[in-house]
């Protein structure tokens, strides 16, 4: 359990800045681990929709016979955010309300090599939404989280919170973050900063959201896993400072970034300054009006900013 007053992180903007360009270090563990699973893995994959089966009756049957620490999560301080603690159903607990009753859950579709969809579903708990905006799946999440499998093993924990990028994390978390509220950022008196009223949640996934065949240290292949999320803050993302936000460049809105490609440069548009490479930069022809709607001058429902014509 945390106590408030580890909640007074001493974070400078500046400091805040900095950990915003780290992340992209950090990140390269999830991505290139992901990479790997193909060319590393001489053993063909499991077959996703048999391997979704599995685990998520796996899941179920965890979750029946489970609990979270609710009742240390009841009456919040605003600065609180406990640990999720998960536990077996019995003995002294056997009154405990599981899991299962008190999930939602959502489906992702999750795509082989060869573009075929295989429906996944995840299960989470929103402890408390917090109050600010929703990140989306494009944007830089400022958080704190835990990691652990359904043996209860904790494969990663940051009880300090660090820059992500939703789009660099496994799936499962990158589509759960969207689900949670930023908190307030509040100033000391002495210039640190502290978070209050940040969402707090879980969510547990089956591998296929996770990192399925690919296997790290402490994280078997096949692994379903759980994350508990604190979402102190984000930041919209807009990688190449074109002015539309790299989730607007998702144009097929899969949650993949690096599939959406107008101009067929190579460049993913979310990286790419000139999206329809006719020399005019997206920043300089996307909403010159400043309506904020994208600029369509020849009315082919193209924008120009996409519209190499
Ligand atoms: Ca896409
Ligand atoms: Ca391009
Ligand atoms: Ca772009
Ligand atoms: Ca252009």
């Amino acid at each position: 359990m945390y106590l408030a007053s580890d909640l007074k992180y001493k974070f400078t903007l500046k400091i805040l800045k900095y950990f915003s360009l780290t992340t992209v270090l950090i990140l390269c563990f999830t991505s290139c681990k992901k990479d790997d699973d193909g060319s590393v893995d001489s053993i063909p994959a499991n077959d996703y929709t048999e391997q979704h089966i599995i685990e998520n009756d796996s899941i179920i049957d965890f979750m029946q016979n489970h609990f979270y620490n609710y009742e240390d999560f009841s009456n919040l301080a605003p600065g609180d955010g406990p640990e999720l603690i998960i536990d077996s159903i019995k003995g002294n607990n056997i009154n405990k309300i599981s899991i299962y009753d008190q999930v939602s859950s959502f489906d992702i579709n999750v795509k082989d090599s060869d573009g075929n969809l295989f429906p996944h579903t995840a299960y989470y708990v929103i402890i408390r939404e917090g109050i600010g905006d929703n990140p989306t799946v494009a944007d830089s999440v400022f958080v704190k989280y835990k990691g652990m499998l359904l043996n209860k093993d904790i494969f990663d924990q940051r009880n300090a919170p660090i820059w992500l990028q939703a789009k660099n994390i496994v799936r499962g978390f990158q589509e759960f973050v969207p689900l949670l509220k930023k908190g307030n950022i509040n100033t000391n008196s002495d210039g640190t900063y502290n978070f209050t009223n940040f969402g707090i949640g879980f969510v547990i996934m089956p591998s296929g959201l996770g990192y399925y065949n690919g296997a790290t240290s402490n994280i078997p292949q096949y692994s379903p896993l759980i994350f508990q999320v604190q979402m102190m803050t984000l930041n919209r993302t807009d990688h190449d400072n074109d002015t539309v936000l790299t989730i607007l460049e998702d144009l097929d809105g899969d949650s993949n970034f690096d599939n959406d490609d107008t101009d067929s440069d190579t460049i993913p548009d979310y990286q790419d300054p000139d999206d329809d490479n006719d020399g005019i930069l997206t920043k300089d022809e996307y909403d010159l009006d400043g309506d904020g709607v994208a600029d369509d001058t020849d009315g082919d429902g193209i924008p120009d900013y996409l519209d190499n014509e």
